[in-house]
């Protein structure tokens, strides 16, 4: 028995040991299915088995999630009810050359985008990958799908606002443009190209100091520095820029600086609103608000500012100024006779010979009617005050001709002096009004001073 025992141990031990490695190796089997039916049962991918058919054979959880069928209602159907109408077309041409070939197209494909159906008929898109294998001699498929609807919504919402981005931009009323934290213009639209006459590969290659008003170069500088700092986000100025064809045109620019999430400034965002037309006539509002608009000289509210400016002047130089108030005689005649035109024309050709007879640095206005004021500034002698006076009255009287009459008119002039006979505005021409008032008295044609006592001390200073 012991001998049989010894004789049979080797054989034994075998079937046991061979026993034990099965039960470890089903262990083992057992384990690696579980590993693989919890990964299969918990993957963010839906996964389907079909056979050659197209018939289902199995799938997971998030199949039955993504689609909305129970497993049961699932199992022994055809795939195509989980194809939306667009795709199953694809999937029977995929199916046809499988039968004639032996090989599906959709393998060795990688990810394709397909849409899917949902039991509740919402069609969706879904990313597809397919794979082959063999199980019990048959061919077997496996599909892994991918909900990616929400994913393609975002890319979808991106895209359509990338559009309107882009028509925002291309098609604005107003001029837009992207530059580059060195000037250089990155993206301009149409408007912008009117604005300035440059297409935009012209533009393209320039920076937008080339095109930059001189004069209006450093503001903007300025500004750009402080928003690069970081002192400001945004900025908005009027400038002027240069046309291709030379002409200057006002601007409105509004700036503001893109950053990236560091805060690290990217590229400049620029508005640009053609303001040329609103500048022109608030600088034509400016000028008629400030000048005659027969002689173009200044008027009496340009004339109030101009005394003022140069009063504040001649205080802070100790220097003498005289006021001059000139009144045409007997100018009614001169438009009885001649036409109110032909005395338009008259007062014209005086206010420009008075324009080319004294100094820049003098003020000369035109009250309205026949009434002028001069201003002589930095006077330092008697003798700086008569000689443009005697000129006026010289060159007022050499005859015109107007309108093929020769006409000959003279003027009277009154004349204050600062600081002697005051040191306002309103001071100084009615003094100097009281002066002309005497001169057309004295029977016109002549200059009188307000105040001949100073005028002698003057006279005085000027012999010692
Ligand atoms: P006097 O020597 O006293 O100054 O006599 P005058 O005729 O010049 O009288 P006055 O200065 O009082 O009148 C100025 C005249 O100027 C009155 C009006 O007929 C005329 N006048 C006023 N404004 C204009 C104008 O814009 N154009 C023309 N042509 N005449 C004007
Ligand atoms: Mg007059």
């Amino acid at each position: 028995m012991l001998i049989i025992y010894w004789q049979v141990r080797p054989l034994l031990r075998r079937v046991i040991l061979s026993e034990k490695q099965a039960q470890a190796d089903r262990n083992k089997l057992a384990e690696s299915e579980s590993r693989v039916r919890a990964i299969v049962d918990n993957i963010a991918d839906g996964i389907l088995i079909i056979d050659e058919q197209g018939k289902i054979i199995s799938c997971n959880p998030k199949i039955v999630q993504m689609f909305g069928y129970k497993e049961k209602e699932l199992i022994g159907q055809s795939v195509k009810i989980l194809m939306a109408p667009s795709y199953r077309q694809i999937h029977e041409d995929d199916m046809r050359h499988y039968k004639e070939t032996g090989g599906s197209r959709l393998i060795g494909q990688g990810t394709i985008e397909i849409d899917g159906i949902r039991k509740n008929q919402e069609i969706f898109t879904a990313e597809l990958a397919v794979a082959q294998f063999v199980h019990n001699n048959k061919k077997m498929y496996v599909s892994i799908l991918r909900d990616i609807s929400e994913r393609k919504t975002i890319e979808n919402a991106l895209q359509e606002s990338e559009q309107r981005f882009h028509s925002a931009f291309d098609d604005a009323a107003i001029g837009m443009a992207l530059v580059s934290l060195d000037g250089y213009w990155l993206k301009t639209n149409q408007a912008l190209t009117k604005i300035t006459g440059y297409v935009e590969q012209e533009l393209l290659t320039m920076n937008f100091q080339s095109i930059t008003y001189s004069e209006d170069l450093d503001k903007d500088l300025m500004h750009i520095k402080q928003l690069l700092a970081g002192k400001s986000n945004t900025y908005q100025i009027e400038k002027r820029y240069l046309h291709k064809d030379g002409h200057l045109i006002w601007v409105l620019l509004s700036v503001s600086v893109v950053r990236d999430k560091d805060n690290n400034p990217l590229y400049f965002v620029a508005q640009i609103q053609d303001i040329d037309r609103q500048k022109k006539a608030e600088e034509q509002l400016t000028y008629q608000a400030f000048h005659d608009p027969l002689t173009g000289l200044a008027n009496r509210a340009q004339l109030e500012a101009s005394m003022s400016m140069a009063v504040a002047n001649a205080k802070r130089h100790h220097q003498m100024m005289a006021v001059l108030f000139l009144d045409l005689d007997k100018f009614k005649e001169i438009n009885d006779q001649h036409g109110h035109e032909a005395g338009d024309l008259l007062l014209k050709h005086i206010a420009k010979c008075l324009q080319t007879t004294l100094r820049s640095t003098d003020i000369i206005a035109r009250l309205g009617g026949d009434e002028f004021v001069i201003i002589l500034t930095e006077i330092n002698s008697l003798e700086d005050i008569i000689a443009p006076v005697e000129k006026i009255i010289y060159l007022i009287t050499i005859p015109n001709i107007l309108k093929e009459a020769a006409v000959t008119i003279t003027t009277s002039i009154g004349i204050s002096l600062y600081p002697q006979d005051g040191e306002t505005y309103q001071e100084l021409t009615k003094k100097a009004d009281q002066a002309l008032y005497e001169a057309k008295n004295q029977g016109r044609n002549k200059y009188v001073f307000y105040n001949s006592k100073i005028v002698n001390s003057l006279k005085g200073i000027e012999h010692d």
